[in-house]
């Protein structure tokens, strides 16, 4: 928990004030915020973790909700929600255009846009399967692309192969090109894809091409970031998945150096999901016009999708990944993972966190 240092409380100087007179510049969004979002993570993770295995996503998804935003109004910021639970209508709670954060009271701490999704991969939650993070990404104000509601298709790699690799490219000319930025024969490559019928023909065309692939269920956040680090043994990501985590993806392979690529869709033949059964291409086009994405098809580069000039990604485990170990219960108390990216301080830092919430008997120094 953070607490204003007693030497600065007996000068009369309260925490607040220590926010305010730092700026974006000199690295407070790194550091200081830093902390706090630590725990706006963490908090969501907790949360959903109370639902592993239950099969209620949707509790899995609220309890999240509601944590987080309960622990980001208790930050000095002026926070804008620009990616979140959906428009004000038909979410309650961390919808598009919330402010959150105390400092609008009083005109006080940092503006941040902030791009959330308290529980990405609510169904790996519900049913207990790998990969299911609380995860959101800030950034100063209009850092991030603000995403339309709308699936994407994706391409994420590692840092060698950034801008070497391309979404316009064919998956086959993609893993030629992978293979040789990773100096790897094709056959040492795994491709993460989302198991969903409007992959079908991707899933054999990287089987032709040699390749391994890993399906999973849901969690293409994630799973793209599994490119940003070496050892996960994935060494890309493609397909489509929704718009809005694009964002998120993007901040940070930003941070990391890594590749990531992403074009919206917007025709639902392509897409074939039940969600857009009642919609038409027609109306995704209007839709998009609306919004002044002038060009539909244009592919957005990571820096286009997250902007910002101080980038900050955060991921709590809610149950293991790769990269991330879930939320561990323990007599008395429990433990938390996370990862905090920044692109100015160039640091990505895995958090281990021990939270006593009951009277624990003992506490593992390594669980
Ligand atoms: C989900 C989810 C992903 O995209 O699949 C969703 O698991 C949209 O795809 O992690 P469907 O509508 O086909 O399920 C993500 O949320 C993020 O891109």
């Amino acid at each position: 928990m953070l607490r204003t240092r007693p030497e600065w409380s007996a000068l009369g100087v309260g925490w607040h004030t220590i926010l305010d007179i730092r700026s974006l510049e000199d690295g407070f969004l790194e550091s200081t915020l830093g902390l706090e979002i630590i725990e706006v993570v963490e908090e969501a993770a907790i949360a959903s973790a109370a639902f592993i295995g239950l099969g209620d996503k949707d509790g899995a998804d609220q309890a999240a909700v509601e944590a987080m935003r309960i622990r980001m109004n208790k930050i000095n910021m002026r926070g804008r929600i620009v990616i979140g639970e959906g428009e004000r209508d038909d979410a309650p709670m961390l919808f598009i255009g919330e402010e959150v954060g105390y400092g609008h009271k009083d005109g006080t701490g940092p503006q941040i846009d902030i791009a959330v999704d308290p529980c990405e991969g609510t169904n790996l939650c519900a049913y207990a399967q790998a990969g299911s993070i609380a995860v959101l990404a800030a950034s100063e104000y209009g850092g991030l692309f603000n995403a339309p509601d709308f699936y994407m298709k994706k391409l994420a790699a590692p840092p060698a192969a950034k801008g070497k690799v391309d979404i316009r490219k064919s998956a086959t000319e993609n893993l030629q090109i992978l293979s040789q930025c990773l100096d790897r024969p094709i056959s040492e490559l795994t491709v993460v894809v989302m198991k969903r019928e409007r992959h079908n023909d991707l899933i054999k065309e990287i089987r032709a091409a040699g390749a391994r692939i890993q399906l999973i269920g849901d969690g293409d956040v994630g799973a793209a970031l599994n490119c940003g680090f070496e050892g996960t043994g994935i060494h890309a990501l493609i397909g489509i998945g929704a718009a809005p985590e694009g964002v998120i993806t993007a901040a940070a392979m930003r941070c990391l150096g890594g590749h990531f690529q992403g074009q919206l869709v917007y025709d639902p033949a392509v897409v074939q999901t039940k969600e857009w059964a009642n919609v038409t291409k027609e109306a995704n086009l209007a839709r998009l016009a609306e919004m002044n994405i002038t060009d539909p098809d244009k592919v957005y580069e990571t820096e286009e999708l997250a902007s910002g000039e101080n980038m900050i990604f955060a991921a709590t485990g809610i149950t293991t990944c790769n990269w991330l170990r879930g939320v561990r219960f323990f007599e008395g108390g429990l433990r938390t993972e996370t990862l905090i990216i920044s692109s100015k301080a160039k640091t990505a830092r895995f958090v281990e966190t021990i939270h006593m919430t009951g009277n624990p008997k003992s506490v593992q120094l390594h669980g």
